[in-house]
């Protein structure tokens, strides 16, 4: 089956090949599929966003399209960037703004933080499915590792010594808010297609 990822990121379409590609699911960008544009993400959840993401590329493809919305949610920082982890790094280098959260990590007494990731799925006959994942861990004390993208060389999954960063992206997606949540959907839409598939 094949599916467009409604996203302008390189990393998560590179992850995301990765997660559906030996289950059968193609991945086609939102650039193969003709869109070239960016949807405004006005949601107040990472679900609301997907949503948005998806139906947006829907609309322009008529083809079933994906979405995930993700981010990092720091305990010292309200639960922070969350939404916003992609505005909050804004023109700033990933670098810099990892040290901006660094330092306020390290002025606070909690440095718990996790990964989200929802994923909102949209057919052309408006049908939707949608899946969540998390990965909790910790902010580290150095930007370290050379793998992953954004905030990854600063989160120290749990059960780690080192960041995301440290790890391949086999091994990213494995543990990742990503993984999760597209194994999930993946299931979820197994269970859709053979539905869909069955005579009346
Ligand atoms: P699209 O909306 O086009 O998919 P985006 O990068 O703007 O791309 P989001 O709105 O979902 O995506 O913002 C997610 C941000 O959260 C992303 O830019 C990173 O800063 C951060 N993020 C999400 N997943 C991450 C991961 O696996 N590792 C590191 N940072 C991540």
């Amino acid at each position: 089956m094949e599916i467009v990822l409604a996203s302008n990121n390189a990393d998560k379409l590179r992850e995301i090949r990765e997660i559906l590609g030996p289950m059968g699911i193609t991945v086609v960008s939102q650039s193969e599929a003709g869109c070239h544009f960016e949807a405004e993400e006005t949601g107040e959840t990472f679900e609301a966003n997907a949503r948005i993401k998806a139906r947006a590329a829907g609309a322009a493809t008529g083809r079933p399209c994906v979405a995930d919305d993700s981010g990092l949610e720091v305990n010292a920082m309200d639960n922070g960037p969350g939404v916003y982890s992609s505005r909050f790094c804004g023109d700033r280098s990933y670098r810099e703004t990892c040290r901006e959260i660094v330092s306020i990590v390290d002025g606070s007494d909690d440095r718990g933080a996790r990964f989200r990731c929802a994923v909102v799925c949209v057919f052309p006959n408006g049908d939707e499915l949608t899946a969540e994942g998390v990965i909790e861990g910790t902010i580290g004390h150095v930007f370290e590792g050379e793998h992953g993208f954004g905030y990854d060389p600063i989160f120290v999954p749990e059960g780690h010594t080192h960041s995301m960063a440290c790890l391949t992206d086999a091994e990213k997606n494995a543990i990742s808010h990503r993984g999760r949540a597209f194994r999930a959907f993946a299931e979820k839409l197994q269970k859709y297609m053979g539905k869909e598939h069955t005579p009346c």
